[in-house]
């Protein structure tokens, strides 16, 4: 708020440049002023930290630029604009993707050389924002990423967490999870905007009372929490444009409890005050289910409820009726944790807004849409009536009347099969009676989208079977895609001038359908020898990496094998486990000419397990116990080790993709909704070795199955297997490498017993010892051809030329056609 005192705009142009100054001395100027008044220490004395504090600095000031001119802009013309809700963003690093994006990545590693530095040991500095779990997290962030490249009216809407997630720490071969204090030494790509603030209200109680002549009702919240804004700009590649992702941090209230200061319990007053914080404390962990939990369900309300405060107040600065907020407001919900939204939109138009509860509701079902990123029906949400009632109880009303209506509607269809009406209902009866956060979502948003084709199919056939009957116009597929700015361009800069080169242009940066361009050199022997060459010097890189973290040496001539994702029964990481247990039994029972034939693998493993994941942690362990035995085993030398590579995040990533030669993708199909991960090495030129799973489906289309190597059940053969259960029986392979496990050959052998029995004993839920002889003939395929190295090259060229349908910006041009209804709104300047 200005109040009386106005800007002189002549002043102010007339004292600044019309733009910030990107040439080296201007840069290192900059840095420098940086150096001293920002992190304030001398420019004659300060660290490789410091200076990456001062450079962040310097790139943010380009960014804030951008981003004022952006929505200045956004203003003026008054599109309909995209907000995208998220419980999470995984960000990773920020200053390469940002020079990257602005275009001036050259002239800062010049400026930081004339000055002693170098911009990749300074950007070796930054921390990872790590503000989520795992592939729905990181996929927002490559939205946000596209949304700005492709000219979006768009803004992101998150919490800022104090705590990420967590950090892994192995200690004797266990995880153990640290805090991840991301904030500790200050971020200097968020805007902290203190007047930017909303309150947040949390319990009270519900009253009825007469307005105008009619009933409403109205909410007495007994709880008042203020969110304050933290804006991160997101710039994008090849324009002006920079949007805005916008975060939440909880703050006091400024509404005193004034009954306990003046009855004296000062002291107790502020400590409470200062509980109100920890809603933006930290990160749930657990990516598999909802627990129902008073905390995450404040989360979600708080950041929501902020959001849509927001969203209405910039609506309202120009326009009179809610009539045509559909014309300008879309709203994207990234899976069901937002969808407290639903309720919240309908509080603030009929209890606020005074709308009729009809008209308000086709506002809502007109604004928004939603994405599942979940198969199993029991990831999906769910909030036990009785906490809802109590954290919220003006929205669990609202939600039994969108529940009545809708059943209302479905009789007419339905008429009385109580079986289905029960089955859709938004509340589930039972032990405990819980709200279904999923068909709240299904009842009110105008698309449900799933992320690969088969995801789609699951939904409609079996997890949202009955609601598609009824509105099969809903359901649509927007397959996954991953931003190539930052899989390629940032994370592996060489691949990057290759691509250029052979193209002979840029522009499949901004339009990646041109990478197709590359079949066309598939074999150039000119171009397989720049391959090789850069797929060699990225593997020195993560060899240095590997045996930094793990003292582990390996050699370059292997095979880099790799397997990095969040741990999950269904992600199969056991039978990457299973599959190296019998390579290293094969090798121990060869003479030495058949050891000369074996092709050298370095094994590499990384995720994260939810802390209280027993299974997920014992696979962890079981990959330590393995390693020690194989890597400390003379006979087996260089023909096999293996790594788990701890605290794998964005930013190991970058590192682990770019330099290995084959991916694993296991998951038992029909698990994996899409799968993210497989694209990012699909465009490093990475080989596949996956189940017909999820996006790999549509990967095997696009370059050709025979240049993957695929495996295992298929979608529609999985339950039918199930249903055989006990009198399935893997193979003597597998059961001899679960013996081996089973008596101890890797110690742990109490410890392990129950890992085993999950893939024996008529369990095997997941199918492992069912897909066991496959997956080993797919691993030998591999081998064989990764002895002929023109061959593999040639796949290699082909899996990068292939992999353009899997941007993000693809994805992002389907949403904003066939969900959003927005247009590109392109900054002038
Ligand atoms: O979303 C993942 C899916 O498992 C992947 O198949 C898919 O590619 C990706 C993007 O669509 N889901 C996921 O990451 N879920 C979570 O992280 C999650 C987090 C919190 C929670 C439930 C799930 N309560």
């Amino acid at each position: 708020e200005l109040g009386d005192r106005k800007p002189k705009v002549e002043k102010m142009f007339g004292l600044m440049d019309e733009f910030l100054k990107n040439d080296s001395i201007s840069l290192q100027k900059d840095i420098l002023d940086h150096v001293e008044f920002t992190v304030a220490r001398s420019r004659f004395s300060f660290d490789d930290f410091e200076a990456y504090q001062a450079l962040a600095h310097s790139v943010r000031d380009r960014l804030i630029e951008r981003w004022h001119d952006t929505h200045q802009y956004f203003k003026k013309k008054d599109p309909k604009r995209i907000y995208f809700l998220s419980l999470e963003f995984l960000m990773g690093r920020s200053l390469t993707n940002s020079v990257t994006n602005l275009g001036i990545q050259d002239q800062y590693a010049d400026a930081l050389t004339q000055l002693g530095f170098e911009f990749e040991v300074l950007a070796e500095q930054e921390g990872d924002a790590a503000l989520g779990n795992g592939g729905l997290a990181r996929f927002a962030a490559c939205q946000m990423d596209s949304l700005a490249t492709l000219d979006y009216p768009a803004w992101g809407y998150g919490l800022r967490y104090q705590y990420g997630l967590f950090r892994q720490i192995i200690v004797d071969g266990f995880q153990h999870e640290q805090p991840d204090f991301w904030l500790n030494f200050g971020n200097p790509w968020e805007i902290e905007r203190v007047h930017v603030s909303y309150p947040v209200k949390f319990y009270g109680t519900v009253e009825e009372e007469v307005l105008n002549g009619k009933k409403c009702k109205i909410w007495i919240p007994g709880e008042s929490v203020e969110a304050v804004a933290y804006d991160n700009p997101i710039p994008g590649y090849g324009t002006r444009n920079a949007i805005n992702l916008r975060l939440w941090a909880a703050k006091p209230s400024d509404q005193y409890d004034m009954e306990s200061y003046t009855t004296g319990d000062y002291i107790n007053a502020i400590v409470n005050r200062q509980k109100a914080e920890t809603i933006s404390n930290v990160l749930y962990p657990d990516d598999r289910s909802y627990q129902g939990k008073e905390l995450r369900l404040k989360q979600q309300y708080f950041f929501v409820s902020a959001s849509l405060q927001d969203i209405m107040r910039r609506f309202k600065d120009l326009h009179r009726s809610f009539d045509e907020f559909p014309e300008k407001v879309a709203l994207q919900i990234n899976d069901t944790h937002p969808s407290i939204s639903i309720a919240e939109v309908m509080r603030v138009l009929v209890d606020e807004e005074h709308l009729d509860w009809s008209k308000a509701w086709d506002i809502a079902c007109r604004i928004f849409s939603v994405t599942i990123h979940a198969v199993q029906p029991e990831g999906l949400e769910k909030i036990p009536v009785d906490l809802l009632g109590s954290v919220l109880p003006r929205h669990l009303e609202i939600i039994y009347e969108i529940n009545y209506r809708l059943m209302e509607e479905l009789k007419k269809s339905f008429g009385q099969d109580y079986d289905k009406l029960s089955r859709m209902s938004i509340i589930e009866e039972g032990a405990v009676k819980s709200i279904r956060m999923a068909n709240l979502s299904l009842a009110c948003c105008h698309t449900v989208n799933g992320v690969s084709r088969v995801h789609l199919e699951t939904l409609k056939t079996r997890v949202f079977k009955d609601f598609y009957a009824l509105w099969p116009q809903k359901f649509q597929c927007k397959t996954n895609g991953v931003t190539q700015r930052r899989w390629i361009v940032v994370s592996n800069p060489s691949l990057c001038s290759i691509i250029s080169k052979w193209l002979g242009t840029e522009a499949w940066i901004r339009n990646v359908d041109l990478i197709a361009g590359l079949r066309e050199y598939a074999k150039d022997p000119d171009l397989h020898t720049e391959w090789k060459n850069m797929k060699r010097v990225n593997k020195m890189r993560l060899a240095e990496y590997i045996e930094t973290l793990t003292s582990v040496k390996v050699s370059l001539d292997a095979m880099f094998d790799v397997q990095i994702k969040r741990i999950h029964e269904y992600k199969r990481q056991l039978l990457n486990m299973l599959g190296i247990i019998h390579r290293y039994d094969c090798i121990k029972n060869m003479d030495e000419s058949d050891k000369r034939r074996v092709v050298p693998r370095v094994c590499i493993i990384g995720g994260k397990a939810a802390p209280g994941y027993e299974v997920a942690k014992k696979i962890i362990k079981l990959c330590h116990a393995v390693a020690d035995k194989v890597n400390n085993d003379p006979d087996v030398g260089d023909l096999l080790k293996v790594v788990f590579i701890p605290d794998y995040n964005v930013s190991v990533a970058e590192l682990v993709i770019p330099g290995s030669d084959l991916s694993q993708h296991l998951s038992t199909a029909g698990h994996e909704a899409s799968g993210t991960g497989c694209m990012k090495f699909l465009m490093n030129g990475c080989l596949l070795l996956a189940t017909a799973d999820g996006s790999a489906v549509e990967i095997a289309e696009e370059i050709g199955a025979e240049n993957m190597f695929l495996f295992g059940a298929k979608v529609d053969e999985v339950p039918a297997l199930r249903e055989k259960g006990t009198t399935l029986k893997g193979s003597l392979q597998f059961a001899r490498v679960v013996r081996m496990v089973r008596d101890g050959y890797f110690g742990f052998k109490d410890y392990f017993k129950s890992l085993c029995d999950t893939v024996e004993d008529g369990g095997d839920f997941y199918l492992l010892g069912y897909d066991f002889a496959s997956y080993l003939e797919a691993q030998a395929a591999a081998d064989r051809a990764f002895v002929d190295q023109e061959k593999w090259t040639q796949m290699s060229i082909l899996s990068t030329a292939g992999s353009g349908k899997f941007s993000s910006d693809r994805t992002i041009e389907e949403y904003a056609q066939q969900s959003w209804g927005i247009e590109p709104c392109k900054c002038p300047f």
